[in-house]
């Protein structure tokens, strides 16, 4: 029987496996059809594999050490598709990048130090870069603490994940159609690229609350109908070319908050809508609430200052971020703080 090295990691509020690079094969195709046979693809539970049935639990890390001076750690993304054929690095992800923190340490690709290690890591995905600060008291990884994340039952040691420059990090620009809003398809859209490409748009603009729960959205076949056409067109004006098996760009509808936060969302990605939010996907909805002339800011209660600490409500609460503008207003660096959890690691039988 084959079988090779993996570990299954929570990152935030998502759950992925994750390689050695080293052990996969640099044949994309061949990697690919071994990442659908692990996952268990195409099958909407995955039965035959160890993917969760949704796109939030079938995501693949795969992680080797850097060759560059300023980063330890490189990690590509992959979302694998529970119920297609597709593997797909368009889109960076921020949630499997705080397991990506565990598995170098556990698999010791970087030395630890006491009480905390920085793991500086490079996103493959985009180039960006963010910097770990992973719980390593005593010289230790201890992943047990008192911080709780909404969409994450009980609680764990926070990771806390900086990020620098990751404005245009797949698009080539924060704003790629140069405009705060375009009309498509009759709907005013921010098209918004601040770590992951993402279509900002108003909920009462696409007739609905805002509010609802991910389950009656995705009920809702006339909405994602809706944004699947503002999608496709979206996709090209985003330089981001044909977008139609690409699970970028993220659909999020925004609403007035309800918990005192910066704005409600909704967020497609792009196909079912999010239990929660992404993490990148949440810095995007968030910098398009702050920028002036955005759909979004007209109902977004935007904080004074040039360090903003925002919460993006979700179906599930909230999402903190902190955003760090420079002199020029322009969005400097995003932190976010998550939490993971090491489920297992073994051999995965092929
Ligand atoms: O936006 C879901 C997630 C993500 C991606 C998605 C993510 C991010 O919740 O950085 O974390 O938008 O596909 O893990």
């Amino acid at each position: 029987m084959t079988s090779l090295p993996c570990a299954l990691i929570r990152g935030g509020t998502s759950r992925g496996a994750y390689f050695h690079k080293a052990d996969l094969p640099l044949e994309e195709t061949e990697r690919d059809a071994l990442l659908l046979r692990a996952m268990g693809g195409p099958d909407p539970l995955q039965i035959d594999g160890i993917g969760g049935g949704h796109p939030l639990t079938s995501k693949v890390a795969v992680v080797a050490p850097s060759n560059e001076t300023d980063t330890d750690i490189d990690y590509l993304f992959l979302q694998v598709d529970p119920t297609g054929q597709t593997v797909s690095d368009a889109q960076n992800c921020g949630n499997i990048l705080a397991g990506v923190g565990v598995f170098a340490l556990s698999e010791d690709l970087v030395s630890v130090e006491d009480p905390m290690t920085i793991v500086r890591v490079r996103m493959l995905n985009t180039g960006a870069i963010c910097y770990l600060h992973m719980p390593t008291p005593g010289g230790e990884l201890d992943l047990t603490g008192d911080t709780a994340i909404d969409g994450v039952p009980g609680t764990a040691a926070p990771i806390l994940c900086n990020y620098l420059d990751i404005a245009g990090s797949a698009c080539g620009a924060l704003l790629p159609t140069g405009n705060p809003v375009d009309d498509i398809d009759g709907i005013r859209a921010t098209c918004i690229d601040n770590g992951m490409p993402v279509v900002v748009m108003r909920a009462d603009d696409l007739g609905i609350k805002g509010s609802e729960a991910p389950e009656e959205l995705d009920a809702n076949s006339a909405l994602k109908e809706r944004l699947e056409a503002i999608r496709l067109r979206a996709g090209p004006i985003m330089n981001l070319g044909d977008v139609a098996h690409k699970s970028v760009p993220k659909m999020c509808m925004v609403s007035p908050p309800s918990q005192g936060g910066l704005a409600m969302t909704r967020t497609f990605i792009p196909h079912v809508c999010h239990k929660t939010i992404g993490v990148l996907g949440a810095v995007s909805a968030a910098t398009a609430c702050m920028l002036p002339g955005t759909p979004a800011n007209e109902i977004a209660n935007v904080p004074e200052g040039m360090t903003k600490t925002v919460d993006i409500e979700h179906p599930q609460g909230s999402f903190r971020i902190q955003l760090t503008m420079d002199g020029e207003g322009h969005i400097k660096s995003a932190g976010v703080v998550r939490t993971a959890r090491l489920l297992f690691r073994g051999q995965i039988y092929l």
